[in-house]
């Protein structure tokens, strides 16, 4: 009697679904990130989940797990993690999401946007474009709720043994990438021997010389104090990183529409947050327009001014000229077009049609 009473009970809630609205919500969802809390992007998460406990008046608690702790270090499996729920939220990569989401390699393509007047608009102009909105549906058709995207930031080269002016420079320095083929295909393009590993093995590495390089944006390698290892920095901007504030689908569902709207609303928020921290001090056509939002909301970061600081703590900066650029598109120009074919060609034109129309 009592086991057909179960067995009626489970049909009904099968019947509504497996996430019934109104189920209760679980005592702790976690969030996957890869660095630090220290980092722009570590704080950028954390504010995210401050907002939605504050805002949700404590119901819904999300933690954020740094140094990717949810994926025992091996961040390109995260979207794996979270498409079967291990991971509820992320803000996450798109490099480290690239191997299963072929389409998030656009970003990765080297000097795609920076190749615009303006690689700031540029980032922007595919992230709110038409590209913006293929990228969300590939990663909804894969089995993950987009919810917006953020930033990383546009990454740049530090190293231990020289400057970096043109890419012959390059030979000899073993150079840390992301566990993500198009990075392996970049660097040995330039004539580099890349070593791929995860970020929370790099400064170890790093400081046992067992690689002499990394390539990651400042506000990310800063706060880890790489500088302690590595002496040059070579500004050349070649990808633009955004991260992506995501859901586990399921765990979506789970929450009442009121919730769902309270949580896209602070994703958005602190997305602003985590973007203003990526640029402020390092765009240089952003007028003010990041110190002025981090002083609206009463954020302003220790270090306003990466230039100076870098040099402070040591580092020789070395920004490149267009001359010397040009040198790193032409032997990266084949990369970009077998990568093409593999991120999709409506999607990369797409994404350049949504360049031009702000240039
Ligand atoms: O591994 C990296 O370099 C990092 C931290 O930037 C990413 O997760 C893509």
């Amino acid at each position: 009697m009592k086991k057909a009473v179960v067995l009626a009970l489970a049909v009904v809630f099968l019947g509504l679904g497996a996430f019934p609205a109104g189920a209760a919500y679980k005592e702790e969802y976690k969030l996957d990130i890869v660095p630090s809390l220290s980092t722009g992007w570590g704080m950028g998460a954390q504010y995210f989940t401050d907002l939605v406990k504050e805002r949700s008046g404590g119901k819904i608690n999300i933690k954020v797990y740094a140094n990717s702790q949810l994926t025992t270090g091996k961040q390109t499996n995260a979207f794996m993690l979270l498409r079967n729920g291990t991971i509820d939220f992320a803000c996450q990569s798109t490099i480290n999401y690239s191997p299963q989401i072929p389409e998030l390699n656009l970003f990765a393509l080297p000097f795609f946007m920076s190749g615009q007047p303006d690689r700031y608009r540029a980032l922007d102009a595919i992230t709110n474009g038409r590209a913006g909105e293929l990228i969300a549906k590939a990663i909804e058709d894969k089995g993950g709720k987009f919810l917006c995207f953020g930033e990383n930031g546009f990454r740049e080269m530090t190293n231990s043994k020289k400057e970096i002016h043109v890419p012959e420079d390059l030979v000899g320095v073993k150079m840390r990438v992301v566990g993500s083929p198009l990075f392996l295909d970049t660097f040995r393009a330039l004539g580099s021997n890349p070593v791929a590993m995860p970020w929370s093995d790099t400064i170890a590495a790093l400081q046992q010389g067992t690689i002499d390089g990394q390539e990651n944006p400042i506000n990310t390698f800063y706060p880890l104090k790489v500088y302690e290892y590595n002496k040059y920095v070579t500004n050349w901007h070649y990808m633009g990183d955004p991260t992506m504030f995501v859901v586990n689908p399921g765990v979506w569902a789970s929450f009442s529409s009121e919730d769902q709207e309270l949580i896209l609303k602070a994703a958005k928020d602190a997305a602003a947050y985590q973007i203003a921290l990526a640029r402020v001090g390092i765009d240089e056509n952003d007028g003010g327009r990041s110190l002025e939002f981090l002083k609206g909301i009463g954020r302003v970061p220790e270090v306003v001014d990466w230039d100076a600081e870098l040099k402070k703590v040591g580092m020789v900066v070395t920004n490149l000229t267009p001359e010397e650029i040009r040198k790193f598109v032409e032997l990266t120009k084949p990369v970009v077009e077998t990568w093409r074919k593999t991120i999709g060609e409506d999607l990369v034109r797409a994404a350049e049609a949504d360049m031009a129309a702000v240039r």
